[in-house]
């Protein structure tokens, strides 16, 4: 265990190191950004690689920019707070044109938010929104709308069981606590079932939106809650984890007991379509394309929208199995 979280901080800083002495990409932009030549210089400070989800995002941000001739600088987090301040402050120092992160939890970031906006550097929040109640710190915020996914899950189980008087007891895995994706998708959800009562959350605990955690708090629900009737997992990694908890408890994942997830990777819509998990609502991590025309715009000094938001759909297990082979990520 020791050795697994010394790798960890081990790899945490190195991230942090590569992010602060501008390499790691080839490029020897440090401390040209801010004017001199035409060429953009983005500093982005990911969450981490916790998901397949967050892997798609980094793709995609990574690949957008070099076909923008945007220069990129990237950090990895590893789900740590401090960690992304340190590299906000790096890109900071090295004087980036814009900034662009995906904050990993909601409060905190006032601080070093001022500090940007005192450098003059614009900041765009990807993926994640931060509750910092002066808006004038970012130029735009771009992701998706999770209270809406939240309850776009609610809508499907009511529809499930509308014929139905008997109470369904549900367990909840919510993603990294504080994170905005967690409060939104859990509140969402609760926003729908709450207008009847026969919709019971039994238990509800982060599973920090990992596989690992995913099963390890499946095994603890299924111990002290023999009557499950439906898993909500806050994104298809953590339900994938639950489901291998649900098959070691003797149960049967998609029958024994309903799982509702939220991502749409193509991990999470092949057990969709295998009947493992009964309903996906889609969260976009192709981000970047959109990500980089802003930073071009928010540098030029042009007006952006204060929001943009992600089109998403859902899927039933027979559209997955239709769209399948086609999954970007
Ligand atoms: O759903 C999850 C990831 O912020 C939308 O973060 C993102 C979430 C995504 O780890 O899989």
């Amino acid at each position: 265990m020791f050795k697994r979280i010394s790798a960890l901080v081990l790899a945490g800083l190195t991230a942090l190191s590569v992010a602060s002495c501008g390499g790691g990409d080839g490029t020897t932009s440090a401390g040209t950004g801010g004017g001199g030549d035409d060429t953009i210089t983005m500093g982005f400070a990911q969450v981490g690689a916790e998901s397949g989800w967050r892997t798609a995002n980094t793709k995609s941000v990574q690949e957008s920019a070099k076909s923008a001739g945007i220069t990129l600088k990237f950090s990895d987090a590893q789900q740590k707070q401090e960690n992304q301040i340190k590299a906000i402050r790096s890109y900071i120092q090295q004087k980036v044109d814009v900034i662009a992160f995906s904050p990993v939890v909601e409060s905190g970031w006032d601080p070093v938010l001022n500090e940007a906006k005192n450098a003059k550097i614009p900041v765009i929040l990807t993926d994640r929104a931060v509750d910092s109640k002066d808006t004038s710190l970012y130029k735009t915020f771009l992701g998706s709308d999770f209270v809406e996914e939240g309850k776009k899950a609610g809508q499907w189980l009511v529809e499930q069981y509308k014929d139905s008087q008997d109470t369904v007891n549900i367990v909840e895995l919510q993603g990294t606590t504080g994170s905005a994706p967690a409060n939104d998708r859990k509140a969402g959800f609760q926003e729908v079932i709450g207008a009847d009562p026969k919709f019971k959350i039994i238990a509800s605990q982060t599973g920090d939106f990992t596989r690992a955690k995913g099963k390890e708090v499946m095994e603890a629900f299924l111990k002290s809650n023999p009557d499950i009737d439906v898993l909500y997992a806050h994104n298809d990694d953590m339900g994938l984890g639950a489901i291998e908890a649900i098959e070691g408890a003797g149960k049967v994942p998609g029958k024994d007991i309903k799982i509702i997830t939220v991502d749409a990777v193509k991990d999470g819509m092949q057990a969709l379509a295998d009947g493992k998990i009964n309903f996906i609502v889609e969260c976009s991590p192709l981000l970047g394309p959109q990500l980089m025309d802003l930073a071009k715009k928010v540098v030029k000094g042009e007006q952006v929208p204060a929001r943009v938001v992600t089109e998403e759909t859902t899927f039933t297990q027979e559209q997955a199995k239709q769209v399948l082979s086609s999954r970007q990520y």
